[in-house]
């Protein structure tokens, strides 16, 4: 009984999932929320700590956390893990100089026993400027193909547009467990 009613309760879209939004500085995190919430673009500054918003698409409910990525920022991003059902690691693509930063991030982060189950989603984002670094080259910088305890994809993006978000986002949705 109690298992129908569970079914019936996420069939009318009440069931909330966790989402972790994490990333160096100036990645696009808090730009790609916003780009979820009201599809514009909004004037952002470094975030000091962290957003939270519910982002309602397809019936789902989803409680976006955008942690804040500056250095001093990144030690705490373990105490918004509890319960946590997929990770989006958002890549600055033009950032070369620190893809091996994230990759350390990534990889630090996986081996946390709160993120057990959790599934990783990687936004190549700011696809718009040229000579960024596909999302093929990210995947292999971030060595995601060593990722085995986790589903993993990679989606190229742009925050400012939101090419390639709702694609992120679709791949998040046919991952919940419970569906
Ligand atoms: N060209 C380009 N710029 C982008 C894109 N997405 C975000 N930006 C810009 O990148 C800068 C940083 O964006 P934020 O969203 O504040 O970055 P953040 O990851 O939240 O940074 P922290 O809060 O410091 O962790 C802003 O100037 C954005 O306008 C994109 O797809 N293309
Ligand atoms: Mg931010």
């Amino acid at each position: 009984m109690g298992l129908i009613l569970a079914k019936l309760w996420n069939l009318f879209g009440n069931e909330e999932h966790k989402i972790c939004m994490v990333g160096l500085d100036n990645a696009g995190k808090t730009t790609i929320l916003y780009q979820f919430l009201m599809n514009e673009v909004v004037h952002t500054s470094p975030t000091i700590g962290s957003n939270v918003e519910e982002v309602v698409w397809n019936n789902i409910h989803f409680i976006m956390w955008d942690l804040g990525g500056q250095e001093s920022l990144r030690t705490s991003w373990n105490t918004y893990y509890s319960n946590t059902e997929f990770i989006i690691m958002v890549v600055d693509s033009t950032d070369r100089e620190r893809i091996s930063l994230n990759k350390e991030e990534l990889h630090k982060m996986l081996e946390s026993d709160e993120l057990n189950k959790a599934a990783v989603l990687v936004f190549a984002n700011k696809q718009d400027v040229s000579g960024c670094m596909s999302a093929t080259e990210i995947s292999r910088q971030l060595n995601l193909q060593n990722i085995r305890k986790h589903k993993w994809q990679i989606q190229s993006c742009c925050g400012l547009t939101g090419e390639g978000l709702y694609q992120g986002l679709e791949w998040i949705a046919s991952n919940i467990k419970s569906r």
